[in-house]
């Protein structure tokens, strides 16, 4: 196979010069391709069966035990000037970063197989949406881009419509921490990845391209690139809005897009459109619109449960690819959380001791799985036009000082809190867990330019759009002194999503405090909940001096990005700051 579009055909051909593969092979998205794909990989030992009776089409992948979660460290903004990745990115001059990465591709491919895997992010017949090609020597990877994206032969023709598309090239290397890196080339919309296999790091349309390229393009563009699920929610009465929520990675995405209303929300349908990326554009009439650019979940599994989620407990019982789970004596899937069975070998395939210290299960353990298996899949996911969105929802995991929900007072100030999100670190990321560290926007890891700029983007949407949903932040993670979560959580979240509803419909009042709008206790709806007055009044309530705090925690911050700080972001934060003085 080959190209009519002379640059893919060029790269292609250089990449092919620079790592000597055996052989090339473009990839069609058939599913033919993945059932012959899958045939190699239990050939040779990539992929192990689990049990097909309980879990058909289902398999196991054990990562290599140093490449199990993204590589922040090693993750590199590369443009002209320092300044362009800000002090969010880690940064090495493009020159500098191609020279050392053609060293390491250099005959990597050898006695390997190179695919060519072109795909479209979002719809293909969406104007919303991009296209890109990655370049890689791993079949794991090849598989679960078709899953998680609309990958080969459409995405291809939209490419030789267009012209344009990103290039990802990969290879999965020795598997090497010491020669792993994530080079991200926004102004080349390009990217290079090297000695990683794992999900963030190598399935390059989902954070490379997704966030870190897209969000770069979409300034240029006049649109948002933003780590945030989408989620569809009609009341009883069949009136419907859409919500777009951002927070940090594995703090509940996955379970808030897939909802299951508690028994007092009879008659709620929530329905998810996606539950990790967002691209939100304006449309002609002036609204502010969101598709989803995957078709596919790449999520954490453990906790996952008939309990806490159950749509995505029922969507991984077939036709996944499960990665670094436990293993049951009889081969099915096992974690941390599932709630029923017992594992008899752990992620890195040893038995499992009575006496074990560590998880049977990689704590960043994951499951791939085509979007279309959730039972509560919207169709408006493959929209080309979207979804309107009535509210944007920022949160982070935090065990004090933020409230259960709040509003903000307008859009700018909405900016000012999604760039004060704090979150504690989880394991979808090398590096310590369960420390605090602001995380703007939930997109520390993955704007591809400077924060500074990055809120001046976000600032300049009064001037673009006529209608631009009210924004809001919510706290799921309150806890007491002795570590007891003050907020069921779950399902019961829906309670909070229809207080945010009615704000946005004007239904309901606020509390006006010094940090937002916060609904007064009896307006949130507690029925049927067993949480007393006390433990609601500390959801609802406003500590100035812990606030007071989190303020110049968050100037402090801010001073990192000196003059190019926007000013419209440091008069909000004057604004809040003294509102709590009194
Ligand atoms: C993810 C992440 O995999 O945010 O979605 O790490
Ligand atoms: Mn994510």
């Amino acid at each position: 196979m080959s190209t009519s579009n002379e640059s893919l055909q060029q790269w292609i051909d250089e990449v092919a010069a620079l790592t000597r593969p055996d052989a090339i092979r473009w990839c069609d998205g058939s599913e033919k391709e993945y059932a012959g794909l899958i045939q190699q990989m239990l050939g040779s030992g990539e992929l192990l069966e689990l049990n097909r009776q309980r879990y058909p089409n289902c398999y196991l992948h054990r990562s290599d035990p140093s490449d199990v979660a993204r590589v922040e460290h090693l993750t590199f903004v590369c443009t002209p000037e320092q300044q362009e990745a800000g002090p969010n990115n880690n940064w090495m001059h493009p020159q500098e970063a191609r020279d050392q990465m053609r060293a390491l591709f250099d005959g990597c491919m050898r006695g390997r197989t190179m695919y060519v895997v072109p795909y479209c992010m979002g719809p293909v017949d969406s104007p919303y949406s991009r296209c890109g090609v990655e370049i890689t020597d791993s079949a794991y990877v090849v598989a679960n881009m078709r899953l998680m994206t609309r990958m080969g032969k459409a995405a291809l023709e939209r490419i030789e419509r267009e012209g344009g598309f990103v290039k990802g090239l990969h290879s999965i290397g020795e598997l090497d921490p010491n020669r792993r890196f994530i080079m991200h080339f926004p102004q080349d919309l390009e990217i290079q990845s090297y000695g990683s296999g794992y999900g963030g790091n190598a399935l390059l349309g989902k954070k490379c391209h997704a966030l870190r390229i897209a969000s770069y393009q979409a300034r240029s563009e006049g649109w948002l690139a933003e780590h945030m699920l989408l989620v569809e929610i009609e009341s009883p009465e069949g009136e419907k809005h859409y919500i777009a929520a951002a927070f940090p990675s594995a703090c509940g995405k996955t379970n808030l897009a897939m909802l299951i209303p508690p028994a007092a929300y009879a008659g709620w349908k929530v329905r998810t459109i996606g539950d990790d990326i967002a691209w939100l554009h304006v449309d002609e009439a002036g609204q502010l619109r969101a598709i989803n650019p995957e078709s596919g979940y790449f999520g954490v599994v453990p906790g996952t449960s008939r309990k806490t989620n159950r749509n995505a407990y029922e969507m991984i019982q077939h036709d996944t690819i499960f990665t670094n789970v436990a293993l049951t004596a009889d081969q099915e899937p096992w974690w941390e959380g599932k709630g029923e069975g017992e594992p008899a070998y752990d992620w890195k395939g040893q038995p499992v001791t009575a006496d074990r210290q560590e998880p049977a299960a990689h704590p960043n353990s994951r499951f791939t799985v085509a979007a279309k298996q959730n039972p509560a899949y919207s169709p408006l996911a493959d929209d080309p036009a979207g979804v309107p969105l009535s509210a944007i929802i920022f949160g982070g995991r935090r065990r004090e000082v933020a409230p259960l929900v709040y509003e903000a007072f307008d859009w700018n100030h909405g900016v000012l809190v999604g760039a004060g999100v704090a979150s504690e670190t989880t394991a979808a990321a090398t590096g310590k867990v369960g420390v605090v560290r602001r995380d703007p926007m939930a997109m520390k890891p993955f704007c591809g330019y400077n924060f500074a700029d990055y809120w001046g983007h976000w600032l300049s949407f009064p001037a673009r759009a006529r209608k631009l949903p009210k924004i809001f932040h919510v706290n799921w993670f309150r806890q007491d002194r002795d570590g007891n979560f003050l907020w069921p959580g779950f399902g019961d979240n829906l309670r909070v999503l229809r207080w945010i509803i009615d704000r946005c419909e004007g239904r309901v009042a606020a509390r006006e405090t010094a940090i937002g709008y916060l609904p007064a206790p009896a307006d949130l709806d507690t029925s049927g909940l067993d949480i007393d007055a006390t433990t609601l009044e500390a959801l609802l309530s406003v500590d100035k001096a812990a606030w007071r705090k989190e303020i110049s925690a968050i100037g402090e911050y801010f001073q990192e990005y000196g003059d190019r700080l926007p000013e419209l972001l440091a008069a909000e934060l004057e604004r809040v700051a003294s509102g709590l003085q009194d």
